[in-house]
Order: structure tokens, then C-alpha cells, then sequence
């Protein structure tokens, strides 16, 4: 045990291997959560942080929800596990239904996983599988674009356009990238979607016109990208890229593991921007963060087309030990409940023109080149010190931590969003502690 374990009567910090973390760097000077109950974590030595991202882009309903607890346990004690291989539980049929009921019409046949990483992984396996069924096996290019993030499984990683999540892995050789549509220079302090851009969605003309529309199998982007720093897509750019997979036959999957369950204002942001993709990935504000869980939303024709064969086959060869979890369907029914009675899937779309004007009165602020919003998210783009990319957004995330509020960085971007139950006065507080950071960071 080193001095500050022994200190703080705290085991080694040694054992864990942190994901996503300087290891060396947190583990000189931790910062430690506690507890957490509604829009405010706890720290080991009682400071009261508000939440400026949910989380991980995932606690919409605020923590410490006691529905979900008591359900979670009450499940465990029932029904804890049941395998979901050639055998069923009646709360995983429940809670597609009831799933199937939010989401945008046809989406309504639903795929459970246990994480975002594994929906994008199994949505890009039914795109490859529901081509092969219907004689298309050819098809076997995925489609990705760059500053995408689908999550850190091989599938997730090919597709993901974000180049340290890459640079050390082998990646799919089917896999290709439309450009990126981040353009500070055309669309910087844009509010809501940018008006320039949807040009970008041409990219897809180029990859069909250089490897042959028939061999690409789908298309995966989030409709605002979240880990790259909050990407609005610029005005008609989903519209265009819908019409192009339509034209070409390529499967348009929608990555909403942060858009989905209310951050944009509506249930997911096929809603919000009125675009229907043929498959949908969600994880993370399906059990309000509280359950590992992940569900793929799969349109009806996709499923009807791969229900052929001879009855006693299985369809999809593929699964996981934990679909359907019941503890994770129970937490997901509750989860829903909690959403519904209190608004929680449009309310985003209450406080964004408050969320709108808070977060762009840092304009002006040391540093800040962009501020970027849609629904409950926002970044505020700093520029990087000339010798250390990086190293500003850091001081901010540590300096933010130590002022009270919970914010995320990649890189120089500070990305945020709270949970959907803020208030407006929570909203202020939470970009007035960033504000003052920004003032006192060089
Ligand atoms: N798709 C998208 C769009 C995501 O944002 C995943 C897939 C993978 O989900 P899992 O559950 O396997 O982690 C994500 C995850 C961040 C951050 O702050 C973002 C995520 C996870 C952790 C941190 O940028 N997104």
C-alpha cells in the first residue's frame, strides 16, 4: 500500500487497469466518486459535483433512482438468471414491447445486448447476415465515418473514425469512411444543426461509384456525433444520406447510444431530425446507466427478411450470455416508467433554448474557437496550446473537478450533457463553473 491508500484506509490503487485513462497520471492524483443522488456525485471526502455529462452520456433520469433499485433487487431474488438461448423469461418480451412502442414506426423488432460496443457489433452482423438471406451475400462493406465513435469491438473499431481507437488494432478489411462534417471554419458558434455540410453526405456516391453500390452492406453514423465532441449533422445531410442508401440498397444504421432515450428531445434522433434508419443501436439511457444493457432496434422488414428457412433453424447466429438480462429488462422497464411519468423523453427539448444560450454566452471566452449544441448536448472547442494538444482540455476537466461539476474532454473539446431532469438554474450552474474555469486556465 502506498501513503495515500494507507492514509485514506483505501486499498492500492494498483490492481485496476483503468479503461479510456492515463493510468499513471489518474493514479498520482485520483479523483474518486462516492455516491450519487439526482444531479450531483459525492466525492470520497463529501464535496457535492454536478453532473455535466450524465455520467458517461447515460444517467438521463438523474442518480440514485430508487425504482430501479428496488427493481433490480426484487428481479434478482425472483428470476436472477435465465438463459436466453432456446429458452425465454417473460420480462425480456415485456420490455421489447415496450421498447417497440417508443421507437420510430417499423423499428419494432428488438435485439438485446449488454453494452453499446455489442449493439453496433450486432447491428453490423444483421446487416451482413439479412443481405446474405435474401442472395446478396456480396455485400460486405461497412461503412463508417470519420470521428465516428461505434465503440471498442473489432466491428465498432473498423467503422469508428477516431484515430487512436485504431492505430494498435487490426481492423476489417471490408471497412471503409465517409468524411467527417466537423467545418469550424464555415460553421463555427452554429447553432443547432450547421448550415454547411450536407455536400459531405456525396461521400457515399464516391465510395459506391469506386467499390460498386452492390457490395456495400451499411452505412453506420451517429446522428450527432457524441465522443468526438458533439457533431451536429449540418442541415439535410441525414436526409441525403437516407435517400443515397435507399437508392443503393445499403442498410442506414443509426448509432443512438448517446442520441437515444431523450437526449435530443424525442425518444431517439430518427425522430427529432425525421429520418428513419433500417436499424437503430442504443445502450447506455435504456437502463438509466444502472444496468449494462444495449438494444438493437431492427426495422420489421430487415427481421421479416431473415425469418426464412426452415422453421427449426435458428435465424441469426448470434447472441450473448446476457441478452435479456432480467435484472437489466427490469431495470429498462423502470427505467421507462420513470422517462414517461416524468417527461424525461422530450424534456430536452424544453430546456434547449435556455441550454442553447447558456452555453454559447462562453463566446468570447479565453481560448474558445467553436461552441456546438443540439437538444441536452453542447462542446466549447478550445484551441491547443501550440506544443500540447491536449493539455488545456485536461487542466479544464481537473480544474472543473476540483470547482464542482463533472464535465468530459477528448482532446481540447469539452463536451457536456447533464442529465435530462436538470433544472434551468442547474444548467447555469453547471456552464457558470465552466465559465470561470475557462477564465483562470491560460
Ligand atoms: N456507440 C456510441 C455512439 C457511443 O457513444 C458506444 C457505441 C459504445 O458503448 P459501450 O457501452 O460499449 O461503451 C458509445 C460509447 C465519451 C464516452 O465520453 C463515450 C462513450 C463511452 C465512454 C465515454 O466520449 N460512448
Amino acid at each position: 500500500m502506498d501513503d495515500a491508500s494507507d492514509r485514506l484506509n483505501r486499498p492500492s490503487l494498483d490492481a485496476y487497469w483503468m479503461p479510456f485513462t492515463a493510468n499513471r497520471q489518474f493514479k498520482s492524483a485520483p479523483r474518486l466518486l462516492a455516491a450519487a443522488k439526482g444531479m450531483f456525485y459525492q466525492t470520497e471526502d463529501g464535496r457535492q459535483i454536478i453532473d455535466g455529462c450524465s455520467g458517461l452520456w447515460c444517467v438521463n433520469a438523474g442518480h440514485g433512482r430508487e425504482e430501479i433499485a428496488s427493481a433490480v433487487g426484487q428481479q434478482l431474488l425472483t428470476l436472477d438468471y435465465a438463459p436466453s438461448f432456446q429458452m425465454g423469461h417473460p420480462l425480456a418480451f415485456d420490455f421489447a414491447t415496450a421498447l417497440a412502442k417508443l421507437a420510430p414506426a417499423g423499428l419494432d423488432r428488438i435485439f438485446f445486448t449488454s453494452s453499446g460496443s455489442e449493439s453496433v457489433d450486432t447491428a453490423l452482423k444483421i446487416a451482413l447476415a439479412y443481405h446474405r438471406a435474401r442472395g446478396e451475400g456480396q455485400r460486405t462493406r461497412l461503412i463508417g465515418r470519420e470521428k465516428g465513435y461505434h465503440g471498442v469491438g473489432f466491428g465498432g473499431v473498423s467503422v469508428g473514425g477516431l484515430v487512436n481507437n485504431r492505430r494498435a488494432f487490426l481492423t476489417l478489411p471490408g471497412a471503409q469512411h465517409l468524411g467527417h462534417t466537423l467545418d469550424i471554419e464555415r460553421n463555427a458558434f452554429s447553432k443547432g444543426a450547421p448550415r454547411f455540410g450536407v455536400e459531405r453526405a456525396d461521400d457515399l456516391e464516391r465510395l459506391a461509384a469506386l467499390h460498386g453500390p452492390e457490395t456495400i452492406a451499411a452505412v453506420i453514423v451517429e446522428p450527432v456525433a457524441g465522443s468526438a465532441g458533439v457533431l451536429p449533422p449540418p442541415l439535410g445531410y441525414l436526409e441525403r444520406l437516407r435517400a443515397l442508401c435507399t437508392k443503393y440498397g445499403i442498410l442506414l444504421i443509426f448509432d443512438e447510444v448517446i442520441t437515444g432515450f431523450g437526449r435530443l428531445g424525442a425518444p431517439f434522433a430518427a425522430q427529432v431530425f425525421g429520418v428513419t434508419p433500417d436499424l437503430i443501436t442504443t445502450a447506455k439511457g435504456v437502463t438509466n446507466g444502472a444496468f449494462p444493457m444495449g438494444a438493437v432496434f431492427a426495422s420489421r422488414s430487415v427481421h421479416d427478411a431473415m425469418m426464412t428457412g426452415p422453421e427449426n433453424a435458428m435465424e441469426l447466429f448470434h447472441g450473448y450470455t446476457y441478452s435479456g438480462h432480467p435484472a437489466g429488462c427490469a431495470a429498462g422497464l423502470a427505467t421507462l416508467d420513470i422517462y414517461r411519468r416524468e417527461g424525461l423523453l422530450t424534456r430536452a427539448a424544453e430546456l434547449a433554448p435556455a441550454w442553447e444560450a447558456a452555453v454559447h454566452s462562453l463566446r468570447g471566452y479565453p481560448n474558445v474557437i467553436d461552441i456546438r449544441n443540439f437538444g441536452l448536448m453542447a462542446a466549447i472547442e478550445l484551441s491547443p496550446r501550440p506544443d500540447a494538444p491536449g493539455a488545456r482540455g485536461y487542466e479544464v476537466l481537473v480544474r472543473a473537478f476540483e470547482a464542482g461539476a463533472l464535465i468530459r474532454t477528448t482532446g481540447d473539446t469539452i463536451a457536456l450533457s447533464p442529465p435530462l431532469i436538470a433544472s434551468p438554474a442547474q444548467l447555469e450552474q453547471l456552464v457558470g463553473i465552466v465559465g470561470s474555469v475557462l477564465k483562470d486556465v491560460a
